[in-house]
């Protein structure tokens, strides 16, 4: 919880981010720049398309097709240096407590940190205890997956069923969809989040209770959507076992910070997968949380892309900043926001296991970086995060990609993709691949009246047919998606978030408006519940839908 108290922190002496001295150099330079096209940049300097890329723990980054000059990286970098970038990330590798305002260390890379390694919070070395659980939801996995796991009726376990929110849901629901290919087809995966019922009741509407086993996944163990849904699958399931509460044990497991809750729900503890108040939800894919994770793929990929993401937070840690994957793309990524004003980001997986990666990407970067003072309270008089939003490849191209080709937002974009498919088939990849290639060199080059003109194009066409180009982006290329390429990716994102909020000064760790919603509605719900017409205290606009919820309702 927030102390009442300001923490002391260091960011307190920091004067603010816009007096400082590469903010303004790159001010300077921005207006030097502003205007300057791509053409002209690639023109003047035609090498820049094989310098400006950087190999970083197996991934390829291209950044050349970006608004930028070799002064412009220097100056971001000189930023970096200013707000202390070097001696944030060994404060969070220290385990310190930099997440202030709640009091916690931020250790998701202690998740992935090798056996044999220390990480020490509140005097204690974490790295055992995270292998504990590893071990034992190894176990659990191999149990499940091999059929020696029954349920209450004698029959093996064919379905499993996540349910969670937010960082309990989008985490193991884009890590199951992405890793679908080495994922064990003869069982089946499902994930409920939402409190709207149909949610549940479309999960398990062709399912047996028999096979089923559900893995309710909170940290709190007290969320409402969660609670709600963990005791509808309760009831479903108890109904199809004949009422026997025995049965829970076999079909219900656990993953939380709360054993006290999960007990009280009738969970067997000995059946609960531990984690820690120092994973924040969004970064805990690589936790307990990721249970239903291990046992779609079994334990070896899920240690696969643990190494994946340890292998990525030494590159970060480690690496200069100029060639610094995390690094280049989160600095890229405060020049578009607070320079050129971009408001929004878009992702583009050319990758249909990734589909539901710009979804995770929200969360992580939009609940990380939607802040709005820095750590030491003070409003922020500069943009912090950006929107992230996208879909995965080619299928965007034939809806929002004209507003990113043709209107008037500046919207910079991540492309992501595989030398390698995992379903080889006729031409289709190099077909998918040349629309990444084609999709970035048109939005940087665009096609100029002349061009249009030079196509036969009557003169009162032109004009619509016209590509100003300039529309800068990242490419991102990986050789095929492996559990240890996921790792990696998730971590240069987590990390580019990092570099983010450190330059903000903000905390990326906390989510106040989260919170919020969890409180908001449990005022509400009894006014829509109760029997009797309760009085009403809110505005006349609030009021009036309760009204007019509860007249129309029509209870089964
Ligand atoms: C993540 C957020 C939030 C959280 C959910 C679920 O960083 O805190 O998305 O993960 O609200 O919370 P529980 O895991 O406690 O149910």
């Amino acid at each position: 919880m927030a102390s009442a108290t300001r923490p002391a922190t260091e960011t307190r002496s920091i004067s603010p981010l816009i007096q400082r001295s590469a903010w303004k150099a790159l001010k300077t330079h921005f207006d030097s720049i502003r205007e300057v096209h791509l053409r002209e940049l690639f023109a003047k300097d035609p090498s820049r398309g094989e310098r400006m890329t950087v190999d970083g723990a197996g991934l390829f980054l291209d950044y050349s097709k970006n608004r930028i000059t070799g002064d412009t990286v220097k100056l971001l970098l000189q930023l970096a240096e200013e707000l202390g970038l070097a001696a944030r990330i060994e404060a969070m590798f220290r385990g310190e407590k930099i997440n202030v305002t709640e009091k916690r260390a931020v250790l998701h890379i202690a998740l992935r940190a090798p056996k044999g390694s220390s990480i020490v919070v509140d005097g204690a070395n974490v790295v055992p205890e995270v292998h504990a659980v590893l071990d034992k939801m190894e176990a659990f996995a191999d149990r499940v997956r091999s059929g020696e796991w029954k349920g209450h009726t004698g029959k093996r376990i064919r379905n499993i069923i996540n349910i969670g929110i937010g960082g309990s849901d989008l985490g193991p629901v884009m890590a199951y969809e992405a890793l679908r290919h080495y994922s064990d087809r003869s069982l089946t995966f499902r994930f409920v989040s939402n409190v709207d019922g149909t949610d549940f009741a479309e999960a398990v509407q062709d399912l047996d209770p028999a096979e089923t086993l559900f893995i309710i996944s909170s940290k709190t163990f007290t969320t409402l959507e969660t609670m709600t849904n963990a005791h509808s699958a309760r009831d479903w399931s108890l109904a199809g076992l004949g009422g026997d509460e025995k049965s829970v044990a076999k079909h219900f497991v656990a993953v939380s910070t709360n054993s006290s809750e999960v007990a009280k729900f009738g969970i067997d503890t000995a059946n609960m997968f531990e984690f820690w108040d120092w994973v924040g939800g969004r970064y805990s894919m690589d936790s307990a949380i990721g249970l239903s994770t291990m046992v779609a793929v079994g334990p070896e990929n899920f240690r696969a892309m643990l190494d994946g993401f340890h292998q990525m937070d030494e590159h970060f840690r480690t690496a200069p900043f100029e060639r610094n994957l995390p690094v280049l793309i989160g600095l890229l990524g405060i020049w578009y926001n607070n320079f050129f004003g971009a408001h929004t980001v878009a992702v583009l997986p050319y990758e249909q296991y990734l589909k539901r990666f710009p979804a995770y990407l929200q969360q992580l970067t939009m609940e990380s970086n939607g802040k709005h003072v820095t750590l030491d309270g003070a409003h922020v008089d500069y943009a912090t995060g950006p929107i992230y939003w996208g879909e995965p490849g080619t299928n965007g191209q034939h809806s929002f990609y004209q507003l990113i080709h043709q209107g008037t937002n500046l919207i910079p974009c991540d492309f992501i993709a595989f030398t390698e498919t995992l379903n080889e088939l006729g031409r289709h990849h190099d077909m998918l691949i040349a629309n990444v290639f084609a999709q970035t060199e048109a939005l940087a080059f665009g096609k100029t009246a002349e061009q249009v003109k030079s196509e036969g194009t009557p003169d009162w066409l032109v004009p619509h047919r016209v590509f100003e180009g300039n529309r800068p982006s990242n490419t991102i290329l990986a050789d095929r998606l492996t559990p240890q390429t996921l790792g990696k990716l998730v971590a240069l994102y987590e990390h580019s978030v990092f570099t983010q909020g450190t330059i903000w000064q903000i905390n990326s760790f906390d989510q106040w408006g989260v919170e919020l919603g969890k409180a908001l509605a449990q005022r509400i719900i009894p006014e829509l519940e109760n029997a009797v017409e309760p009085a009403l205290k809110h505005d006349s606009s609030t009021n009036n839908l309760i009204r007019r919820y509860r007249q129309r309702r029509q209870k089964p």
